[in-house]
């Protein structure tokens, strides 16, 4: 069993880095954060051989890739609760939120960046987005009303990989000091009244995120 410190570099706000740090705060496992300047990947290149955050060291072991990084976690380190399942039919489910996450939410998530990098505000696009989610949300929706979570009546990856894009939709304005890319999200993105539950769900899930 890999054993030894652990070392998060991320990229705040990132989407990907916020579910590794959510699973390591569920966990309760201590780690300590190198956070990377985006226009420099260097460092992150010589530990792990790629530039993309989140990377994650334990010991002498180097993940990158932020769901290979959650199943390393929840292989690897037994303490706190699991991110997927013992069970077979659990298990699909995860797996099948997390294909939702990167086929359906992904399409929403990459316009609203798309916008943000852009450095232009096209209305159409953030009603396309904003459309997109609103559509996407009503399985969340309706799958909350027989539960806090997606999958099982424990947070699992599922809820992590889907909620850290739902997020964007839902930015606490405690979250958002003028200026940042959270301002921006909070400004052009929103969810209709509507999606109650998914709004508390984004919190529950959130509510790790430290
Ligand atoms: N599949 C990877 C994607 C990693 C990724 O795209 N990371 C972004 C930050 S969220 C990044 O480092 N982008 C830098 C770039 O594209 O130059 C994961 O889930 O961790």
């Amino acid at each position: 069993m890999p054993s030894g410190p652990i070392t998060l570099y991320e990229l705040p706000p990132s989407p990907n880095t916020m579910k590794v740090r959510i699973a390591l705060r569920y966990k309760t496992v201590p780690f300590q954060s190198v956070v990377v300047d985006p226009a420099d990947r260097a460092k992150v290149l010589e530990i792990s051989g790629q530039p993309l955050t989140p990377v994650l060291v334990h010991g002498d072991t180097v993940i990158y890739d932020s769901s290979a990084i959650l199943r390393y976690l929840d292989a690897n380190v037994k303490q706190g609760p699991r991110l997927f399942s013992a069970n077979r039919d659990a298990m699909k489910a995860i797996e099948g939120w997390e294909q939702f996450r990167r086929q359906v939410l992904g399409g929403a998530l990459g316009i609203a960046f798309g916008q943000f990098f852009s450095g232009k505000v096209d209305a159409e696009a953030m009603e396309r987005a904003n459309n997109q989610m609103d559509e996407a949300t009503a399985r969340i929706e309706t799958r909350l009303t027989e539960g806090d979570w997606l999958v099982g009546d424990t947070m699992t990856a599922a809820d992590i990989l889907c909620a850290t894009v739902v997020y964007y939709w839902c930015v606490p304005e405690s979250a958002a000091p003028a200026g940042s890319i959270a301002a921006y999200f909070r400004e052009h993105l929103s969810l209709p009244p509507r999606r109650e539950r998914t709004r508390g769900w984004v919190q529950r899930v959130m509510a790790h995120h430290r």
